[in-house]
């Protein structure tokens, strides 16, 4: 069922990431002009974030048919497999918002999908599998949908569930997404449909982030009122003054309750992650795709991690910083197991973690 009205009128508001979970959705990665040799390494890495979520709470991933007989053998039995197109792999960007009621109630937000730029520096086409992946889920999980009017991807904003939204401006104020919004028109709709009070606005994401600065790279609530920042000491890397900004932009904000905010520099790794020439070899070099080549700076950042039921989902890129961010992270969620997967793959392809999955929400019913 498709809404007219609006989600924070009727009573929704997007929940922290850290609220019970009914389960994470996400989808299976084939296209050989992002993934290189068709898909195969990141297969096994997506299936290995799933059937990890899976040991703490129910997973769906959506498959293409030609996909299906091996990605259910990939998949435990705690991974549910649909069958469904797409044009990619990116659920955080593609699925739902759920958005959900203080009686406990769940809908989803359809947010208008342009494949990170649409004809202006987008990153594929066409994307019109992708966009109908939110009513599809929404459909599928039989709860009430919301299409929101403009252009936003799930990995753009961050919410503490308490009434703020963190995002950038490098994303949301990109003239390839919404350009006939001003900025107080777009915070009027991130007030509509996630349900929140307060925008914090930073600048730029993380350096040669090919989605244009997604905030799920950079900076992420660990709780109210407590931020993870994408942080490097080296002055002289150019994601230092990137950083930097966003840290004194963070000192000075308050958030929906008017809490300063405590700030958690999470470093990133120590040595640059590239694709090496064999491994840039393996992707199909296609017209109109974003280009992979070998040796070039990859947005790797601890922050693209994923909060589920007991777990946090954590990439590792085989590098010394690993072991830090990953014992950062348990001083943090004393309660949650920090559970590490191999992110290199899934940064190949654009993003990490948090950009392949989508949490919805347990229901009050
Ligand atoms: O990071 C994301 N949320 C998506 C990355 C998209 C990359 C497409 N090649």
């Amino acid at each position: 069922m498709s809404l007219n009205s609006l989600p924070r009128l009727d009573g929704y508001a997007m929940p922290a990431e850290w609220a019970p979970q009914a389960q994470v959705w996400m989808a299976w990665p084939e296209r050989p002009d992002n993934w290189r040799d068709s898909g195969g390494p990141a297969q096994q890495v997506f299936a290995t974030v799933a059937n990890t979520i899976a040991e703490n709470e129910p997973v769906s991933m959506v498959v293409s048919a030609r996909e299906y007989s091996r990605a259910r053998a990939a998949l435990s039995a705690g991974v549910r497999v649909v069958e469904m197109s797409t044009n990619d792999a990116w659920m955080r960007d593609i699925g739902p918002t759920f958005v959900a009621h203080t009686k406990g109630d769940v809908r989803a937000v359809d947010w208008t999908f342009n494949a990170w730029g649409g004809f202006n520096g987008g990153l594929y086409a066409p994307w019109d599998a992708d966009d109908a992946v939110a009513a599809k889920i929404a459909g599928i999980e039989r709860v009430a949908r919301y299409r929101a009017p403009f252009v936003l991807e799930g990995g753009a904003i961050h919410v503490d569930g308490e009434g703020t939204c963190l995002t950038t401006e490098e994303c949301l104020l990109n003239p390839n997404r919404n350009p006939d919004l001003s900025r107080e028109q777009i915070e009027q709709h991130l007030r509509d449909y996630l349900g929140v009070d307060t925008v914090l606005w930073l600048g730029r994401g993380v350096l040669d982030d090919e989605t244009d600065g997604h905030v799920d790279n950079l900076c992420c609530f660990l709780r109210p009122g407590v931020v993870a920042l994408t942080w490097t000491d080296d002055p002289s890397d150019p994601q230092y003054p990137i950083s930097l900004d966003a840290f004194q932009r963070l000192q000075a904000m308050r958030d929906a309750r008017g809490r300063a905010l405590e700030i958690i520099k999470l470093p990133m790794p120590r040595t640059l992650v590239m694709m090496s020439e064999r491994e840039a070899a393996g992707v199909l070099a296609v017209p109109g795709s974003q280009p992979r080549g070998a040796n070039v700076r990859l947005a790797a950042s601890y922050v693209n991690f994923l909060i589920c039921n007991g777990a946090i989902i954590l990439p590792a890129f085989d590098d010394p910083n690993d072991a830090l961010a990953r014992s950062m992270l348990a001083e943090q969620f004393p309660g949650r197991e920090i559970r590490q997967v191999p992110g290199r793959e899934i940064l190949y392809g654009g993003g990490n973690v948090h950009c392949i999955t989508q949490q919805q929400p347990s229901s009050g019913r």
